[in-house]
């Protein structure tokens, strides 16, 4: 695993909002990430919560299989996203000291399977924060024909926290913000065993996969550490929402573990 991080790829990423790691995992990595989130995936489609195919026909569920914490139900996995040195990578690009997991989730976009509308992440969390972010795993070449990530370089500085949703419609987040519409979208084309940041307020989508093939992801989404509850439930257990008041702290280490915080660092 490429951990380390130069002040280049920082402020790459905070200008931008999204950064391309080429080669994050080596190619052993890369073979266990692929085996854990599909013996993960597997445990999961088999439960009736936390995933998108209750209605496999519905749009949504052909955008792509969306599988979520999946670190609850597979050690190995829980080995894999609440590694130390990912959240640090996390905790150094947003800024901030300390890390907590928001949700991990696998992204399987299937052959032949629905665009990824343009949205953002942050509006769906029960936390409102600039310092949000995710990462997204390649675990296929991720390309133009099958559906990689796009981005609009910059949008998470202007974005703000309603929530538009992943629809049919490819551009109704242009809507909302119509300057973007005047901004030219990165392609996020990346080779298996790469790793891409981005923002909880940067701009994607993801175009249809036109192949027969799979375009398999497993990504995490990161939050700072101190965020506070905004009302929203989104993946958090009923009965711990029943527990919260707006503004209260997120910081239940069984439901948001913490993964990163710089005061670790004089500690192997
Ligand atoms: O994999 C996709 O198609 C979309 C991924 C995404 O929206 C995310 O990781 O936040
Ligand atoms: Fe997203």
């Amino acid at each position: 695993m490429k951990s380390e991080l130069n002040t280049d790829q920082v402020t790459f990423f905070d200008e931008n909002g999204f950064l391309i790691l080429e080669g994050f995992l080596d190619a052993e990595e890369l073979e266990r990430w692929r085996r854990v989130t599909e013996e993960a995936v597997a445990q999961r489609l088999g439960s009736d919560s936390l995933n998108n195919q209750k209605d496999p026909d519905a749009f949504y569920s052909q955008v792509f299989t969306q599988c979520l914490r999946l670190a609850d139900i597979h050690d190995e996995m829980r080995e894999l996203v609440y590694d130390k040195s990912i959240g640090k990578m996390a905790a150094t690009l947003a800024g901030v000291d300390g890390m907590r997991v928001w949700h991990d989730q696998a992204l399987f976009k299937p052959p032949l399977g629905n665009a990824t509308a343009w949205h953002l992440d942050n509006p769906y969390w029960s936390f409102s924060s600039k310092q949000s972010l995710s990462f997204w795993i390649a675990l296929d070449d991720a390309t133009p024909e099958n559906g990689c990530m796009w981005y609009i370089p910059g949008s998470h500085k202007e974005a703000a926290y309603e929530n538009v949703g992943i629809g049919q419609n490819q551009a109704d987040l242009f809507n909302v913000y119509p300057q973007w519409r005047e901004v030219d979208t990165v392609c996020g084309s990346c080779s298996a065993g790469s790793m891409v940041w981005h923002n909880g307020l940067t701009a994607h989508g993801a175009g249809a996969n036109m192949t027969r093939h799979p375009r398999r992801a497993m990504t995490c989404a990161f939050m700072p550490d101190g965020a506070t509850f905004n009302g929203q439930r989104n993946i958090l257990p009923e009965e711990y929402v029943q527990t919260l008041e707006k503004g209260d702290v997120l910081n239940n280490d069984e439901q948001n573990p913490l993964v990163w915080h710089n005061s670790w660092e004089a500690t192997p």
